[in-house]
């Protein structure tokens, strides 16, 4: 494929000619209402900015945007959507709002780089080469997560990420709300975790956390961009920040404190104490209330302090609480030994390949197994999709626990294929996952992002066909993008040759 598009469309048609944005384009958008009307006017408002064209929304235009109950009739439906582009017109066509939304993105992509400009661009050339493009997703889950508790990142930056997942036609935001070094979201019902528990991190810094309308500005951006926040909140393990607010929940001996450290595997609430089952009960409880999308991630990993019996215990209780709340219940791979049920979708993330100093492992075949038997997943091998690991030795931020994962090992990879022998209706889709125990900002979190996270909105969009001479070079002409939108990156000499 010739065009830089990322992820890679189903079906590309290229045509001769190409069209053009000038001062009397319009975007029709005629009998739309709603979130599809919505669309229409962020396409519009979007190219305005670097443009400097008046691009009116209204019944007539050169460029139609257009609600179309055929384009969704196949699977990935509700994502799917047609775009022609001709020499005199646009049409950009598709089933619901959302379609509409991830076809803008192509749209975009289309456009020269300088329409991420956040500012006026003088002198630039807004044309399209015309093209016909049919589209939809392979997997309906495609995730990236953000750690926002080793290192606290406000609105602003969360915001920025959101943009990016958007642009790369990511449908789920999880974030990792609690850990051992800090408490970051606000509990009406509990207030003393963001009071004591929010105000430190890894390394120096003080923290911080997102009020109930910190949190509502996010989901609200997220949803604007049809992004699904997915919360979690990490229990029993990862809990030294919750038990400074609330030290009677920690097993005996256990001494609180503010913890600045990367170590894992040592806090725990105690699967002993009842108060433990209210505290998750109220907690998870606001953080349902507050959240409009459908799951809620508890966590269940690296736990070095609780046998197997108190683990598979304390589990099955905290997804049955977080059930109660209506809501699906996520967990990482640690839960499928626990005995929770099959309806807690279990997120694989490959500890065992490199991380072996911690209990209740699951070995592939375990988690295998779990899927047989009618789990669902979601697949985040470490080894491929955490963006936390460094690209090479010379990387100055990330971790290397589970090797190096250089540009070309994060785009040949596939969440099925990863797994093995499973039926693929089971597979969810995938989440790249940026923890952040070596990045304190967010120029430093988008050196380990990009240019990693377009291969990761490939595996999960576009067929599982991989051709990296293909991908690499429309990766390469992404670079422009990003330096348009005044995003770091890491320059990595596979994708740009030195
Ligand atoms: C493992 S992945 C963890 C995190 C660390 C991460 C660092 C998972 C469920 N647990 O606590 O931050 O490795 O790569």
């Amino acid at each position: 494929m010739t065009l830089a598009l990322i992820p890679r469309p189903l079906a590309v048609h290229e045509l001769p000619g190409t069209f053009r944005l000038t001062a009397e384009s319009a975007i029709a958008a005629p009998g739309l209402t709603g979130d599809a009307l919505r669309v229409a006017e962020y396409l519009a408002a979007s190219l305005r900015v670097p443009t400097g064209l008046p691009l009116p929304v209204g019944e007539d235009g050169d460029v139609l945007v257009a609600l179309d109950p055929s384009v969704g009739e196949a699977a990935g439906g509700d994502e799917a959507y047609a775009l022609t582009i001709a020499t005199e017109t646009v049409t950009l066509r598709a089933a619901t709002a959302q379609g509409l939304f991830r076809g803008v993105q192509t749209l975009r992509q289309l456009l020269p780089a300088a329409v991420e400009d956040g500012a006026l661009v003088a002198a630039a050339d807004w044309t399209v080469p015309c093209v016909e493009i049919a589209d939809r997703p392979r997997f309906g889950y495609r995730s990236a997560m953000l750690d926002v508790a080793r290192h606290f990142f406000p609105v602003p930056d969360v915001k920025r990420l959101i943009d990016a997942l958007a642009a790369y036609k990511f449908n789920h935001l999880h974030l990792h709300l609690s850990d051992d070094q800090g408490w970051r979201i606000e509990i009406p019902s509990r207030p003393e975790l963001t009071a004591k528990a929010s105000g430190f991190q890894v390394g120096e810094g003080a923290g911080g956390f997102y009020t109930q309308a910190d949190y509502a500005e996010l989901v609200s951006y997220a949803a604007d961009r049809f992004i699904t926040v997915v919360p979690e909140v990490d229990v029993p393990g990862h809990t030294n920040a919750a038990l400074l607010a609330y030290p009677e929940l920690g097993l005996k001996d256990y001494q609180p404190r503010q913890y600045r450290g990367t170590d894992v595997g040592f806090s725990t609430l105690d699967p002993d104490n009842e108060a433990t089952y209210t505290f998750l009960a109220d907690v998870f409880g606001d953080l349902a209330a507050m959240t409009p999308g459908p799951y809620l991630h508890l966590g269940g990993d690296e736990v070095d302090v609780l046998d197997q019996e108190a683990f598979g215990r304390f589990l099955r209780r905290a997804a049955e609480i977080a059930a109660a709340t209506g809501k699906t219940v996520i967990g990482w791979e640690e839960i499928v030994a626990s005995g929770v049920p099959a309806e807690v979708v279990a997120q694989y993330w490959g500890r065992n390949h490199g991380r072996q100093t911690v209990e209740h492992g699951v070995s592939d075949d375990e988690f295998r197994d779990a899927v047989a038997k009618g789990a669902s997943a979601i697949v985040s091998p470490a080894s491929h999709s955490y963006l936390d690991m460094q690209y090479g030795p010379d990387s100055p931020f990330g971790l290397d626990w589970s090797g190096y994962v250089p540009v070309r090992q994060a785009y040949e990879w596939d969440p099925v294929g990863y797994l093995g022998e499973v039926e693929a209706e089971r597979v969810l889709g995938l989440e790249a996952a940026l923890w952040t125990e070596t990045v304190a900002t967010m120029t430093e979190a988008e050196y380990l992002i990009f240019p990693r996270l377009p291969g990761h909105a490939e595996v999960g969009w576009s067929s599982v066909h991989r051709d990296w001479a293909d991908y690499r070079t429309r990766l390469a002409a992404h670079a422009e993008r990003w330096e348009a939108q005044g995003r770091n990156y890491f320059r990595a000499p596979e994708v740009w040759a030195a």
